[in-house]
């Protein structure tokens, strides 16, 4: 009997394993990773960083796909298991308003989320400096880019499922140009995914946490839970070799998400496995999206894998929740609104 209960739809042809024996980690790698690996579509030498969504009889998804020379974009994949994906060949054909193409310079890290019948597209993106874009479509034929919603810099949007409070929700990481060494997620509302506002500071960077002492980001769309709005989101550490992104976890108010409820003090995923610790960027594993089922509370992650892979992991709504709960340590920020 699940004690979290998930406020989502029942997935019941989730992809799924069970956790190893004798494992009391709060999430487990899919023994298939990396699910997507090099070369995996002509003119693609990387996919990675990339979120997915039930569609139809199986799976959909928007995926980095860093071309042969060098500059990212979003390509759409299909699945019917979600493990295995094919790839549209011609990048995603994003058009404005009068249905004329619209393309930006690059396209990154993208999410994808369906709030009530429209699925939203959110990346990185140019916009005179690293910003979000936003795109929106019902049928994945048409994609109709959205005015952009932030000044630069900022990166690692991520939409709430449903509106809270009659407004639609968007996390966000303000920062700076190039491989940022600071950022915190804020919060911003809008009433029509055009005009943002109400910000919130969300949560920072933690000196007392190491693995996550640089800079933290949004990573999959929050689940809505009965213990509030579970985040899975990236923490950083600088070594003298680089960056080291982890996989943390947070528990949001349901209403008040700007309030962190739970923290946990320790990683749920940081790069151990070969995909995650070797690639175009050593010790990477960035979050991006989930697939979760309330019937059996399972819930299956999508990360990119040291910026050439994508990799799964799973949990179940009952086992991370008890984890972050168990291992949470909120700092009086935190806690509050996040306004001053
Ligand atoms: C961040 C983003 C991510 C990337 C990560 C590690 O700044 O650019 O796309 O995965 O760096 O290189």
């Amino acid at each position: 009997m699940n004690q979290v209960k998930l406020y989502c739809g029942a997935l019941p042809g989730i992809p799924w394993q069970e956790p190893p024996a004798a494992s009391n980690s709060p999430l487990w790698r899919c023994t298939e990773n990396p699910i997507i690996g090099r070369n995996p579509a002509p003119g693609l030498a990387r996919v990675f960083n990339s979120a997915v969504a039930p569609y139809g009889e199986g799976y959909i998804g928007v995926f980095r796909g860093e071309q042969t020379d060098g500059v990212p974009f979003i390509y759409l994949g299909r699945s019917a298991d979600g493990i295995r994906w094919t790839f549209d060949g011609e990048k995603i054909p994003f058009v404005n308003e009068k249905g004329e193409p619209f393309l930006p310079p690059y396209a990154y890290d993208p999410r994808l989320v369906k709030v009530e019948d429209t699925y939203y597209i959110i990346w990185c993106q140019d916009f005179y400096g690293a910003s979000i874009g936003m795109a929106k479509t019902t049928d994945f034929q048409t994609f109709t880019r959205l005015e952009n919603p932030f000044i630069p810099f900022n990166r690692n949007a991520v939409l709430f499922p449903r509106r809270i409070g009659g407004l639609y929700t968007l996390l966000s990481r303000p920062s700076d140009s190039g491989h940022t060494p600071f950022g915190d997620i804020f919060l911003s509302q809008s009433p029509d995914m055009e005009f943002w506002g109400r910000h919130r500071h969300v949560m920072g960077k933690r000196g007392d946490h190491w693995w996550e002492n640089v800079k933290v980001g949004g990573g999959a769309a929050p689940i809505e839970t009965s213990e509030g709005w579970l985040l899975f989101y990236h923490g950083v550490t600088g070594t003298c070799n680089g960056y080291v992104y982890s996989i943390g976890g947070a528990i949001l108010d349901r209403d008040e998400p700007s309030k962190v409820l739970y923290r946990c003090k320790t990683f749920l995923l940081t790069p151990e496995a070969w995909y995650e610790e070797r690639g175009f960027v050593p010790n990477v594993c960035f979050p991006c999206a989930t697939l979760q089922d309330s019937a059996t509370g399972r819930i299956a992650l999508y990360y990119g894998c040291a910026d050439s892979y994508v990799g799964m992991a799973f949990t179940t709504a009952d086992r991370v929740v008890d984890y972050i709960k168990a291992h949470s340590d909120l700092s009086p920020e935190d806690g509050e609104l996040g306004v001053r």
